[in-house]
């Protein structure tokens, strides 16, 4: 059976990773046009530098929690191909995954870039990027080049969408965790997955708007939720 997950804020939140849209939420402090857009870093680059700065520093504080190690206990076991698709950009799957090594059928795909990672702006190469970056970061790959976050911010074309969506036409199993379902095109994937005739299923604290496109619903705290579906899964 052919699996794709698609994760976002809400599985990190129990590990103290804020979410976006809640009364704490990351973009509380920041409007989403100054701190997640190209426009908003052109316009103040220290600004949104400091942003993700903080956000990667805060890495160091977290751990991956139960709903993230299930997830790599489920794909050490699958059988099939499973593409786990987060839109976060903390480390918290790779870190779950790297201590419980998965089948050869699993990849994971950080289709909104990833914090610990930096990006070139001038010949787009990208690399590992675990210190602070300034505003005025020279790139090491070109002499006119400057470090940016490897984050798509709004308007910018999500990572590895061919890849994404290949897997959602061939997919037996959709399963959607911790995400508002806000922002496209990843609110659009249970779409693809029901037209490849997918079960459909979202596990999140409470209903989301696009509750009624799954076929099921599973909700409490994802440390919670996710465990116990997942054990309702023969690999
Ligand atoms: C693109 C990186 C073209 C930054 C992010 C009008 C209509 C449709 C689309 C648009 C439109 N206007 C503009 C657009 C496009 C736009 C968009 O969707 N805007 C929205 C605001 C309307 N999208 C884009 O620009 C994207 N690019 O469209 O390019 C294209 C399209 C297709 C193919 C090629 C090209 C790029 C979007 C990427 C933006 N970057 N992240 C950063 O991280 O700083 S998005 C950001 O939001 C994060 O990645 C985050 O993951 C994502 C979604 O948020 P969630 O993860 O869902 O988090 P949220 O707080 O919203 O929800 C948390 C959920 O968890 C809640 O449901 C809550 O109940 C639950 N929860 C909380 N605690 C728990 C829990 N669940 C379980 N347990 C708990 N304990």
């Amino acid at each position: 059976m052919n699996l794709v997950v698609l994760t976002g804020a809400g599985i990190s939140a129990e590990s103290g990773v804020p979410t976006f849209r809640a009364s704490d939420g990351l973009w509380c402090g920041h409007r989403i046009e100054d701190v997640a857009t190209p426009e908003g870093y052109a316009a103040d680059p220290a600004l949104v530098q400091d942003f993700y700065n903080r956000r990667r520093r805060q890495l160091a504080e977290v751990r991956p929690n139960a709903a993230h190690r299930a997830l790599a206990d489920l794909a050490a076991r699958w059988a099939g191909d499973f593409l786990l698709v987060t839109q976060n950009v903390d480390d918290l799957h790779d870190r779950a995954h790297a201590d419980t090594p998965p089948a050869e059928g699993f990849e994971l795909i950080h289709m909104h870039g990833e914090l610990l990672k930096g990006r070139c702006t001038r010949s787009g190469a990208v690399m590992d990027w675990t210190g602070d970056m300034a505003a005025d970061q020279a790139s090491p790959h070109h002499p006119q080049g400057w470090m940016r976050p490897h984050i798509v911010w709004f308007g910018e074309t999500p990572l590895e969408m061919a890849r994404i969506e290949r897997a959602l036409a061939h997919c037996d199993l959709f399963v959607s965790i911790g995400t508002s379902g806000a922002v496209y095109p990843a609110a659009g994937f249970v779409d693809l997955a029901r037209r490849a005739g997918a079960r459909t299923v979202e596990i999140n604290l409470e209903p989301t708007a696009d509750a009624r496109l799954f076929d099921e619903g599973v909700y409490g705290p994802a440390t919670q939720a996710v465990p116990a579906f997942l054990d309702t899964l023969t690999p």
